[in-house]
């Protein structure tokens, strides 16, 4: 195969998992604007995100939110994915949109409270059996706004004890994939903070457990792509959640604030072999103000792009120039595969999968935007705590 078929190949295969929760309603904490079309049920959820994957062919999967998507009857949403074209993938927790959870979830300090939370999440796991979903992804807003507030050890000892009880529940096959951020809600401490604090964890739980690393849930101006390198290395990258920030958690399109970073992390996930292994790419992503389809298709190819760049690199030239010592030429030899412009090869592959080789055009064309405004009238829109 020449370099360029295996690069087409490998394109070929990506599949980036797309978040129910960016087809709903979304907006700040100033003002939700709904948009006309959007789904008020996770069902209608699933047949959009179906169109994505229609015309891209590289979002298969549905990561499902709870309680947000809360059904009857999962095995029945299962297959109204799959009549779509569609699978549902990582099923995420939500122990942050009750009453409950004002002073943390697994980590509170009242036993009851804790307990609801595990509870919860071992909740998500049986939703899992009847997905067939393989990971059960936890984000957790525990943390403090004061010092002296709680006890930064005793949350540790709450979370590693509760962690390790669902860990104990995973079927074979499952995971859990541990995400940390920053800050906020909480503004003091932050139970899982940073990369380091889910990686312990993780070490501690055993191979199910794994780390996901969320593209904005960092200080500005941290280096993602090395605790990308690092995880990688460790083998505890489980995956991302993607999307692009200016200031905070923006939620914004990935590859729209930084596509220089994009690419450089997708460069690590290249190199430390994450590309071919288990690591889950998944968007993580809010359209305020944006059309949604249309912006997860165009997210979509924004990780496509970065992809191909990174597969682009001319791994020989580089390790040649970084065993010389060269310091310009290597980093010449990346900035040429970042300069290059890979939307025809990214036609080229599209065609050759029997696509449109134009996926925002083609999904125009479709009417489906107009369709839904049309038919999806009366009910309540799905949004962030529907
Ligand atoms: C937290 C987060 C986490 C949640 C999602 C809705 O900021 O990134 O992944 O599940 O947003
Ligand atoms: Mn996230
Ligand atoms: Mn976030």
């Amino acid at each position: 195969m020449t370099e360029l078929a295996a690069v087409k190949a490998a394109l070929k295969t990506q599949a980036v998992e797309t978040p129910s929760w960016a087809y709903g309603n979304s907006g700040t904490r100033f003002k939700v604007f709904a948009q006309a079309g959007v789904p008020r049920d996770p069902f209608e959820k699933l047949d959009d995100a179906a169109k994505v994957h229609e015309f891209t062919g590289a979002a298969p999967t549905v990561a499902l939110h709870i309680p947000w998507d809360r059904v009857e009857d999962y095995a029945a949403l299962g297959a109204h994915a799959e009549k779509r074209g569609v699978r549902i993938g990582a099923i995420n927790s939500n122990t942050f949109q009750d009453d409950d959870y004002k002073l943390g979830s697994i980590c509170h300090p009242d036993a009851t409270v804790r307990r609801k939370a595990v509870d919860h999440l071992l909740e998500c796991v049986d939703i899992m059996d009847a997905t067939g979903s393989r990971d059960l992804k936890l984000w957790f807003a525990d943390g403090t706004n004061y010092p002296g507030q709680d006890d930064i050890r005793s949350r540790q000892d709450r979370l590693a004890e509760g962690l390790a009880e669902v860990y104990e529940r995973l079927g074979e096959g499952q995971r859990m994939l541990l995400e940390y951020k920053l800050f906020e809600p909480a503004f003091y401490t932050t139970d899982v903070p940073d990369w380091g604090t889910a990686y312990a964890h993780c070490l501690k739980l055993g191979e199910k457990a794994q780390v996901v690393v969320d593209t904005g849930h960092h200080a500005p101006g941290t280096n993602i792509e090395f605790i990308v390198a690092t995880l990688l290395r460790e083998g505890k990258l489980g995956g991302f959640d993607f999307n692009s920030r200016f200031y905070a958690d923006d939620d914004l399109m990935v590859g729209a604030a930084d596509p220089f970073q994009l690419f450089r992390i997708m460069y690590e996930v290249v190199r430390g072999g994450g590309f071919t292994s288990d690591v889950a790419f998944m968007l993580d992503q809010c359209h305020n103000i944006e059309a949604k389809i249309p912006a997860i298709i165009r997210s979509v190819m924004n990780v496509q792009e970065a992809t191909a760049k990174a597969l682009l690199v001319d791994g020989s030239a580089l390790a040649e120039a970084q065993a010389a010592g060269d310091v310009l030429e290597a980093n010449a030899v990346l900035m040429d595969a970042y300069n290059t412009d890979v939307r025809p090869l990214l036609r080229e592959v599209r065609e050759e999968s029997g696509l449109d080789p134009e996926p925002m055009k083609a999904y125009r064309a479709s009417g489906w935007g107009e369709k839904v405004v049309a038919e999806r009238v009366g009910g309540e829109q799905a949004g962030w705590g529907a």
